[in-house]
C-alpha cells in the first residue's frame, strides 16, 4: 500500500512539475484595497500590505480618526516599490522621517500609483506612511 501510494505522489508531482519556477513578481500581486511596500526593485522581495483599516485609530464607524503607521524594523529605510490600490480618493503620503513629520522628505503616492523607486530619491528612505487626507497628522 505504501509503495503504490509514493508511485501516485510521483506521478502526481510530474503531472503537476513541482519544479516550477514560481510565477514572476508583479505590481499586480498587490490585492485590490491595499497600499503594497515591496523591499527590491520592480515589485520583487518581501511585500507588505496595508488596508484603510491598518490606518484606523479612534473614532466611530462614520466618523473613524486615521493615524500614520511607523513602518516596522524589516522594512523602514527599506522600501523600494510602491503600490496603491487603497481605492478612489485614498492617496498615501510617505515620509523619511519615522513620525510622518511632512517637515521632511515625503511624497504622495496617488490611488492607482505604481511606483519602482530604484534609482530614485524614493528608494530605500521611506519609514513611515499616512493616508493623505488623513487628520490629525500623527504617528
Ligand atoms: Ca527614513
Amino acid at each position: 500500500m505504501i509503495k503504490k501510494l509514493s508511485v501516485l505522489l510521483a506521478s502526481i508531482a510530474l503531472a503537476l512539475d513541482l519544479t516550477a519556477v514560481p510565477a514572476t513578481a508583479a505590481a499586480s500581486d498587490c490585492p485590490d484595497l491595499r497600499f503594497c511596500i515591496w523591499t527590491g526593485d520592480n515589485f520583487t522581495g518581501s511585500r507588505y500590505e496595508y488596508s484603510r483599516s491598518n490606518f484606523t485609530d479612534t473614532g466611530s464607524p462614520t466618523h473613524p480618526l486615521y493615524n500614520g503607521i511607523r513602518l516596522p524594523s524589516g522594512l523602514t529605510n527599506q522600501g523600494s516599490s510602491f503600490y496603491n490600490r487603497l481605492g478612489q480618493y485614498w492617496d498615501v503620503n510617505i515620509y523619511d522621517a519615522v513620525n510622518c513629520d511632512a517637515g521632511q522628505w515625503f511624497r504622495t503616492v496617488v490611488n492607482g500609483q505604481a511606483a519602482n523607486a530604484a534609482g530614485s530619491d524614493w528608494q530605500n528612505r521611506v519609514s513611515s506612511i499616512q493616508l493623505q487626507s488623513a487628520s490629525p497628522l500623527h504617528c
